[in-house]
């Protein structure tokens, strides 16, 4: 019998190869991991279970997100099937083509496994984004058309690597042999290349974006990052400068408060000097240097509600405005006074307004007194009948990521208001890729009424 290689094998195996290769290509991203590492011990003997309350330790400490930049919609249809072999679906869409503080002619999704059981398996996501030569806020007719033709005309995965990708995702499996194949290709396909980058183009593009440059200046895509999750990012933080990595100024998201820890929190290191061969306008090769990836990590908290999410994004705007007001109090403490002001201090509460989602779970401490039990979730958990487990933010937030995309951004690019932009969404992108682009937000409601709809027949089926 020929062993074979299930989906989330080939994904754990995946995101593991990838760490490696990546470690050796960037030193720095080794050190980012080792820290946090140390710092997720340190939490976990200091906090004991309650470390673990939004995913176990294995998780964690395996847990990566990595990012990758792609140039057209073929180019991304072929990581959809690549990412599809190893059981992940496209989910959620970021514009970052507008953000205030930098926008990126991007527009990207998020593949990721979608089921808790695969979450926990392995939850290895990567935010995908691919570049918008069509925008004319961005580019003018003539590089627009440069740019395509460029893009036209490189290949960024072998097809047999597609081939395996396909087989592989139809089959829910590979035979050892051909997984084996499958790994050291995909690992291979995001690969730093040592072709030759020509200078003149790259800087052309460069004027327009550095992001842009990195996606279209070049032959071949790489994995521009990779980020492990830490359970306390704010010491994390701290311990990197000890290490003498200079990190970027501050941490994105939500403020460190005392109430819960909810979506998503991530900083980064700024993006290293990496020797790169460049092709001269005199057709000469010299070795020069290219900044364009760092080491990012990210702290993960609860999954909001869309309302949960909406006060979220209000809270932002509350907190970028009375920041603006009192130039000389720090952001993170502005941050930390409105988000006290506005959002519950509990996990309780956070449900019981139906801001965040979790699972409920029949207590085995429940009433045995011949009582029945009420008809509400938040009265279930308040009489002990039930208990409620937070859901995990699986995604990722625009805004966030914008700041993210700053770590190798030097100049501030251009973009041509004048224009009004070209219309994008998830399901262009859908179209794009043939495939659903799944909405975050409905599958943690899933998951939510699944485990609500569990419970009642387990409450229903019981004699009290
Ligand atoms: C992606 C930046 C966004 C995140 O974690 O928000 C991102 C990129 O730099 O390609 O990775
Ligand atoms: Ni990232």
């Amino acid at each position: 019998m020929v062993a074979t290689i299930g989906q989330w094998r080939l994904r754990a195996a995946f995101a593991q190869r990838l760490s490696r290769m990546y470690g050796r290509e960037v030193p720095a991203y080794t050190t980012l991991v080792d820290v946090s590492r140390e710092v997720n011990e340190d939490v976990l003997r200091a906090q004991g279970a309650d470390a673990e309350r939004l995913g176990s330790i294995g998780r964690v400490g395996a847990e990566r997100h990595g990012a990758i930049r792609v140039g057209t919609p073929r180019e991304m249809q072929q990581v959809a099937r690549i990412f599809g072999a190893l059981g992940m679906r496209p989910v959620g869409f970021y514009d970052l083509r507008d953000a205030a503080s930098s926008a990126v002619p991007v527009v990207s999704t998020a593949f990721r496994p979608v089921e808790a059981a695969e979450l926990e398996r392995n939850p290895f996501r990567v935010f995908t984004s691919m570049l918008t030569p069509a925008d004319p806020r961005f580019f003018d007719a003539d590089l627009r058309a440069r740019l395509e033709a460029f893009l036209a005309d490189r290949e960024l995965f072998p097809p047999e690597l597609l081939a395996l990708a396909d087989r592989a995702e139809a089959e829910g499996e590979l035979p050892e042999e051909a997984a084996e194949r499958f790994l050291d290709l995909a690992v291979s396909a995001f690969e730093l290349s040592q072709e030759p980058v020509d200078k003149a183009w790259y800087e052309t593009l460069e004027r327009v974006s550095a992001v842009a440059a990195d996606i279209g200046g070049v032959r071949s895509t790489h994995i521009n990052h990779l980020t492990p999750r830490v359970l306390d990012i704010d010491e994390l933080y701290r311990r990197m400068g000890a290490h003498g990595i200079e990190m970027i100024d501050s941490i994105q998201g939500p403020p460190r408060w005392h109430g819960p820890d909810v979506l998503l929190r991530q900083t980064s290191f700024r993006a290293l000097a990496e020797p790169r061969t460049l092709r001269l306008a005199d057709g000469t090769v010299a070795v020069g240097s290219l900044r364009v990836r760092f080491g990012e990590v990210e702290a993960r908290g609860i999954a909001l509600t869309r309302s949960g999410r909406e006060l979220y994004d209000r809270l932002l705007t509350l907190v970028d405005r009375e920041a603006a007001s009192r130039p000389d109090e720090p952001r993170s403490d502005v941050a930390r006074r409105v988000w006290a002001e506005h959002l519950p201090g509990t996990e309780r509460d956070l449900a019981a307004q139906g801001l965040g989602y979790f699972t409920y779970h029949l207590s085995p401490a429940r009433p045995r007194d011949g009582s029945r039990p009420p008809g509400t979730a938040d009265e279930l958990v308040r009489q002990g009948w039930a208990t409620a487990r937070p859901i995990v933010y699986e995604d990722f937030l625009p805004r966030s990521a914008a700041g993210i995309f700053q770590s190798n951004l030097s100049g501030a690019g251009s973009k041509d208001e004048g224009h009004d932009g070209m219309a994008y969404d998830a399901q262009r992108i859908a179209a794009d890729i043939d495939r659903d682009v799944l909405d975050p937000f409905d599958l943690y409601e899933q998951q939510q009424s699944e485990s609500l709809a569990r419970l009642a027949q387990e409450l229903g089926s019981t004699q009290w």
